[in-house]
This record gives C-alpha cells, sequence and structure tokens, in this order.
C-alpha cells in the first residue's frame, strides 16, 4: 500500500538535469519494504534498500539502544524521534546495488556513485510502531488463546499476567505445557489431566492432589540449592515414583511465597512512518514536503520476561 501525499510540489522550476538524471518525484517505499537495522554505541541507522531501480531510504538517529520490540506485555509501542540535525531521513539512488554493508561496516564499500540524494534534517518525525503478533496460542503453552479467555483478559491466579500470555496459569510453578501433557492422570470433562477429580484441570488448579498443601508448597527442595530453584516435580519423598505434588500420601510442605519469571517468546512486526517532513536535493535545489511516508517494516522476535512479584 503506498501513501505518499506530496503537499508542496516543489519549491523552485523544475529543471531536467543536464546530465539526464531522472528527477525522483515518487518515493517507492511501503510497508512491504523490509527494514533492517544497525547500531553503533551512539546511533542507530534503520535503512530499506531496493533494487531496479538501486536505491535506499535510510534514517540515522541518535538512540544506540533502539530496539523493535516490547519488553513487557503490552500490544502496542510507538517510538518516535524528531527529525533534526542528529536524527538525519536520507533517500539515495545509486549507480549499482548496494546491501547492508553499505550501512554497516564501519568503513562503507566504495565504488558506489550517489546519482540522486534528497535529505530531511529539519521538522517533522519518525515513528516506529511496534505491535506484538498474535498467534493461535500466543504464549506457546499448548492451550489455544479463545480457550484462555483472551476476549475477557481472563486472569485465573491474578497475577496480572492474562492466561493467553501466562506460562503458569495457576502459579503453581509447574508450567501449563507440563500440566496438560501428564499422562496416567483422570482426565476432566475436556480431556485434560485433572488428579484430583474436582473438574478443574490441574493447569488451573493451585492444588493438584487436593491434600490442602498448594503444589507450589509441595516443593520441599526449593532451598537446598544457593539459588532458589523454584521445581514441585523434583520432589517425592515417599519414593514412590509420583511427585509429592501429585501424590497426597506425602505432605510435607514448605511455605513458598515465590514465583517463577514469566517468559514468552514472541514476535513483532514495526511499521515505520515519517510524517511532515521536507526532502531536500540540495543539487537540483529542489524540496518536497510530504505528510506520511511509509519507510517499510521490520519483524523481530524477542523473549520476553515478567517478574511475578508476592501479593
Ligand atoms: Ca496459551
Ligand atoms: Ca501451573
Ligand atoms: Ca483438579
Ligand atoms: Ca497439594
Amino acid at each position: 500500500m503506498k501513501k505518499i501525499i506530496i503537499l508542496l510540489a516543489f519549491a523552485g522550476v523544475l529543471q531536467a538535469c543536464d546530465d539526464g538524471d531522472l528527477i525522483v518525484t515518487n518515493f517507492l517505499f511501503d510497508e512491504n519494504n523490509k527494514l533492517a537495522y544497525c547500531q553503533n554505541n551512539s546511533s542507530t541507522v534503520a535503512f530499506s534498500i531496493n533494487t531496479s531501480p538501486d536505491e535506499s531510504i535510510f534514517f540515522k538517529f541518535n538512540d544506540a539502544n533502539f530496539t523493535p520490540t516490547i519488553t513487557d506485555l503490552a500490544e502496542q509501542l510507538t517510538q518516535s524521534y524528531p527529525i533534526n540535525s542528529s536524527n538525519i531521513l536520507t533517500y539515495r539512488a545509486f549507480s549499482q546495488s548496494i546491501n547492508a554493508s553499505y550501512f554497516c561496516n564501519s568503513v562503507p564499500p566504495g565504488n558506489n556513485t550517489i546519482t540522486q540524494e534528497y535529505e530531511a534534517d529539519n521538522g517533522g518525525s519518525v515513528e516506529f510502531v511496534t505491535q506484538a503478533i498474535l498467534t493461535e496460542d500466543s504464549d506457546g503453552d499448548g492451550i489455544p488463546d479463545h480457550e484462555e479467555g483472551k476476549s475477557s483478559n481472563q486472569d485465573t491466579d491474578g497475577d496480572g499476567i492474562p492466561d493467553y500470555l501466562d506460562m503458569d496459569d495457576d502459579n503453581d510453578n509447574v508450567s501449563t505445557s507440563i500440566e496438560i501433557s501428564l499422562i496416567g492422570q483422570p482426565l476432566n470433562s475436556s480431556n485434560l489431566p485433572d488428579t484430583d477429580e474436582d473438574g478443574i484441570p490441574n493447569y488451573l488448579d493451585e492444588d493438584d492432589d487436593n491434600d490442602g498443601i498448594l503444589t507450589r508448597n509441595e516443593d520441599l527442595n526449593a532451598e537446598s540449592n544457593d539459588d532458589v530453584i523454584l521445581n514441585p516435580i523434583d520432589d517425592d519423598s515417599n519414593n514412590n515414583g509420583i511427585p509429592n505434588y501429585l501424590d497426597n500420601a506425602d505432605q510435607g510442605e514448605l511455605i513458598l511465597n515465590l514465583y517463577k519469571d514469566n517468559t514468552i517468546l514472541r514476535r513483532f512486526k514495526t511499521v515505520v512512518t515519517a510524517k511532515n517532513f521536507t526532502f531536500k536535493n540540495l543539487k537540483a535545489n529542489e524540496s518536497i514536503s510530504i505528510e506520511e511516508l511509509i519507510l517499510g517494516s521490520f519483524e523481530e522476535s524477542a523473549s520476553v520476561t515478567t517478574e511475578i512479584n508476592p501479593d
């Protein structure tokens, strides 16, 4: 989808260049253009490269910590940078093809002749709008979003993380993916493991064996190392092969008001749009004011960790 609005056409009279170069009046970049970025310790350059014609649009801005992902569980994030002498948007056409090394190597490859150049360094902004890409099962725990009450933001354990983004829906320190794939356990009406047969599947039941001791407190060896390791699965006091949390014959208790961090892998799409800027072609004494130009988009995955604090 091309969205280019040229408000003020040319500041001067458009004249054909003597060298026969075509003057660019359209910038053929849109959301489908793949953006990439490079960083050094003072700045980031986000760029999109086209072939035929060989051209690029790039934004070099003084934020070395920019990342096109969201570090918490929000679904959308907008990062906006003013266009100014430190944050410059540039269009270049070349006499031959370029690749990422043109932007990412400290010494860019030579031999490339710039045939056209437009720069914006005064006014307007570049916006990076990042959106989390939801899937059928956004947290990858094996239970699809629609069964985890996404529409109502269902949060079974009340830890502030909705079930569809929660690796451990009942905060018993046993991951949902483990609790739904236990074998040899009674099943509830939805065919999910339900050890104590109370109708509540283990993955939503904080006392899986109904012995009155919360599963997370049946983790007797949690503090036996220097680091606390939260894992109720590896405790079996009577050595009968059934871990304590599923065995109501094992009733040891260690009160733990601690929860595992929630870590999920998310994928993000970031659409980059330059707004209300003026491209100047100094060589041709030409300037073009543009209301909105989509430069392209990134997709990037990141693992997102949320600490869960005791009540
Ligand atoms: Ca899920
Ligand atoms: Ca659990
Ligand atoms: Ca149950
Ligand atoms: Ca129990």
